[in-house]
């Protein structure tokens, strides 16, 4: 079941709905609860996927839904600005909700979500509890398909994740989703190549980082630390391959349909991804120190200053 994370290189886009497992790009986890314990096999074989690159996927782990919980399945619970409704895990406070929204409900479900979430990651990565920082919890509403933004907010186009007003300076982003669709709905997802054949491709061409301004941005209060060169290489990166149109037609990527009921988690740091249709998703994020991964050589952090042959990040 292990892959190698690189014969995604040899692979066009296709359907994969449900239970088959592409390789080198899909790790299948077949458990059906969110807490452990998990065998060594599974744990040693979940992590070493992980940060290979691949998406784990778990087709038998849904996020059950009380009474209340179900009348938030509507796009009217968003207010409309925002994408997404999200919990702040440090003030527990609720944001995009509609005035008229169940916040009690939208609470009670995010944080239920996010305990178990937690719990998962926990367990299944009892190396990384030392390094793991539970970051917001988001709830999904809105139908993908059809929705029009400018292409540095388009994630139905191929990225990385990398956010203009946080900083990681190499920390991980480990995010994980759950589809809670009611209908049939899956949520369509593409995945690319691995991050390094990506950043080869595009490193020579980006501009270089520059400390003023990062030092700029952090004077006026636009990040929420200076960005490292890391993170303005991230950055860069994540612009970079939503503009190139070339790129996201055709480099590798396969697609991937998850359905109501599944759960998959990756590091978007660096797995290529786009989610181009779906509605209802829970999702929760995750940084993890680089210090609590098993083979921190496979981080982006450490991919980057090997091409770059410099440190990037203090
Ligand atoms: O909503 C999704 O399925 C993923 C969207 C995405 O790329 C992201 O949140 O970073
Ligand atoms: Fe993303």
């Amino acid at each position: 079941m292990l892959s190698t994370g690189k014969e995604v290189r040899q692979t066009t886009p296709r359907n994969c709905v449900g239970w088959t497992v592409i390789p080198g790009t899909l790790e299948l986890a077949e458990i059906e609860r969110w807490s452990g314990p998990f065998s060594t096999d599974l744990r040693e074989r979940a992590v070493d996927a992980l940060e290979e690159g691949l998406v784990i996927y778990f087709p038998r782990l849904p996020f059950t839904l009380e009474a209340r919980e179900r009348l938030l399945l509507s796009p009217s619970v968003a207010d409309g600005k925002a994408k997404n409704v999200s919990l702040d895990p440090a003030s527990g406070s609720v944001k995009g909700a509609a005035p008229d929204a169940d916040r009690a409900a939208l609470q009670t479900m995010l944080d239920r979500f996010a305990s178990q979430a937690t719990q998962l990651v926990g367990e299944l990565f009892p190396a990384y509890v030392a390094g793991l920082e539970r970051a917001r919890t988001s709830y999904r509403p809105v139908e993908i398909m059809g929705r029009s933004y400018s292409p540095l907010k388009d994630d139905k186009l191929l990225h990385v994740d990398a956010f203009p007003s946080t900083p990681t300076h190499g920390r991980r982003i480990l995010r994980l989703f759950t589809n809670i669709a009611p209908a049939g709905q899956a949520r369509i997802w593409r995945v690319g190549e691995p991050f390094e054949d990506f950043a080869r491709k595009f490193l020579p061409s980006l501009p270089r980082p520059n400390p003023v301004s990062a030092w700029f941005f952090a004077a006026v209060g636009a990040t929420k630390t200076r960005r490292s060169p890391y993170d303005q290489l991230m950055l860069a990166l994540h612009d970079g391959a939503k503009r190139d149109a070339a790129y996201q037609k055709g480099a590798p990527q396969v697609e991937i349909g998850f359905p109501p009921g599944t759960t998959w988690l990756c590091y978007t740091d660096q797995v290529l991804h786009a989610a181009l249709a779906g509605q209802f998703a829970l999702e929760q994020t995750f940084h993890i120190d680089l210090a609590s991964m098993v083979d921190v050589t496979r981080s982006p952090l450490r991919v980057l200053e090997s091409l770059a042959g410099r440190p990037l990040a203090s």
